[in-house]
């Protein structure tokens, strides 16, 4: 009943973090220690080399961009961790724990972030984030979703994500 109230006035919220290639190698242990000790609950995980074509898809709102190959070069060069963060305001709270895209940035308005700390450059920056709570739902779905809700109707795994 406690629980039911809390849950009332601060309602749980879900964001999806990941954990890149680059920030797997070393510092793994302290972000997901951070993660808890921040009193993130951590509702799914998983770690996985992303295929070529999931982390297209992952990434689709990018694909115009100059650095959309690159990207995708480096989100599949080794595991990701995949986890499901759930905390009141959680998808506010993990970006700013994060801090900003660009590590050099993140250095200077936010040195205590974990880009600030683990990202080496714009592109190698250890960690993503949902930026709304659709974002969230959408690529929660896509990536922990039973896949049989997947198929179109001939059967057929549709990888294609919904525009933003
Ligand atoms: P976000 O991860 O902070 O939400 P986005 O702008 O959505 O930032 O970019 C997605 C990812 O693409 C970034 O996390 C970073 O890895 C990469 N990226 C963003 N901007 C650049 C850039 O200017 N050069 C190279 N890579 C970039």
């Amino acid at each position: 009943e406690a629980e039911e109230e809390i849950n009332f006035f601060f309602p749980k919220q879900q964001t999806l973090a990941v954990i890149k290639p680059d920030a797997m190698e070393d510092h793994k242990e302290e972000i997901l220690g951070e993660i808890c000790s921040r009193g993130f609950t951590i509702t799914q995980l998983k770690e996985l080399v992303l295929s070529r074509d999931l982390a297209e898809d992952f990434y689709s709102q990018h694909r115009d961009k100059p650095f959309y190959n690159q990207l995708v070069d480096f989100m599949c060069r080794g595991p990701c961790m995949l986890l499901v963060l759930t905390k009141e305001n959680a998808v506010e709270e993990w970006r700013s724990m994060m801090g900003p895209t660009d590590p050099a940035q993140a250095q200077e308005t936010a040195p205590g972030s974990l880009r600030a700390r683990f990202a080496t450059d714009i592109l190698h920056n250890a960690l993503h984030g949902s930026t709304s709570q659709h974002h969230a739902q959408e690529k929660i779905q896509f990536l922990f979703g039973d896949i049989t809700s997947d198929l179109n109707s001939d059967g057929v795994f549709d990888s294609t994500l919904p525009e933003d």
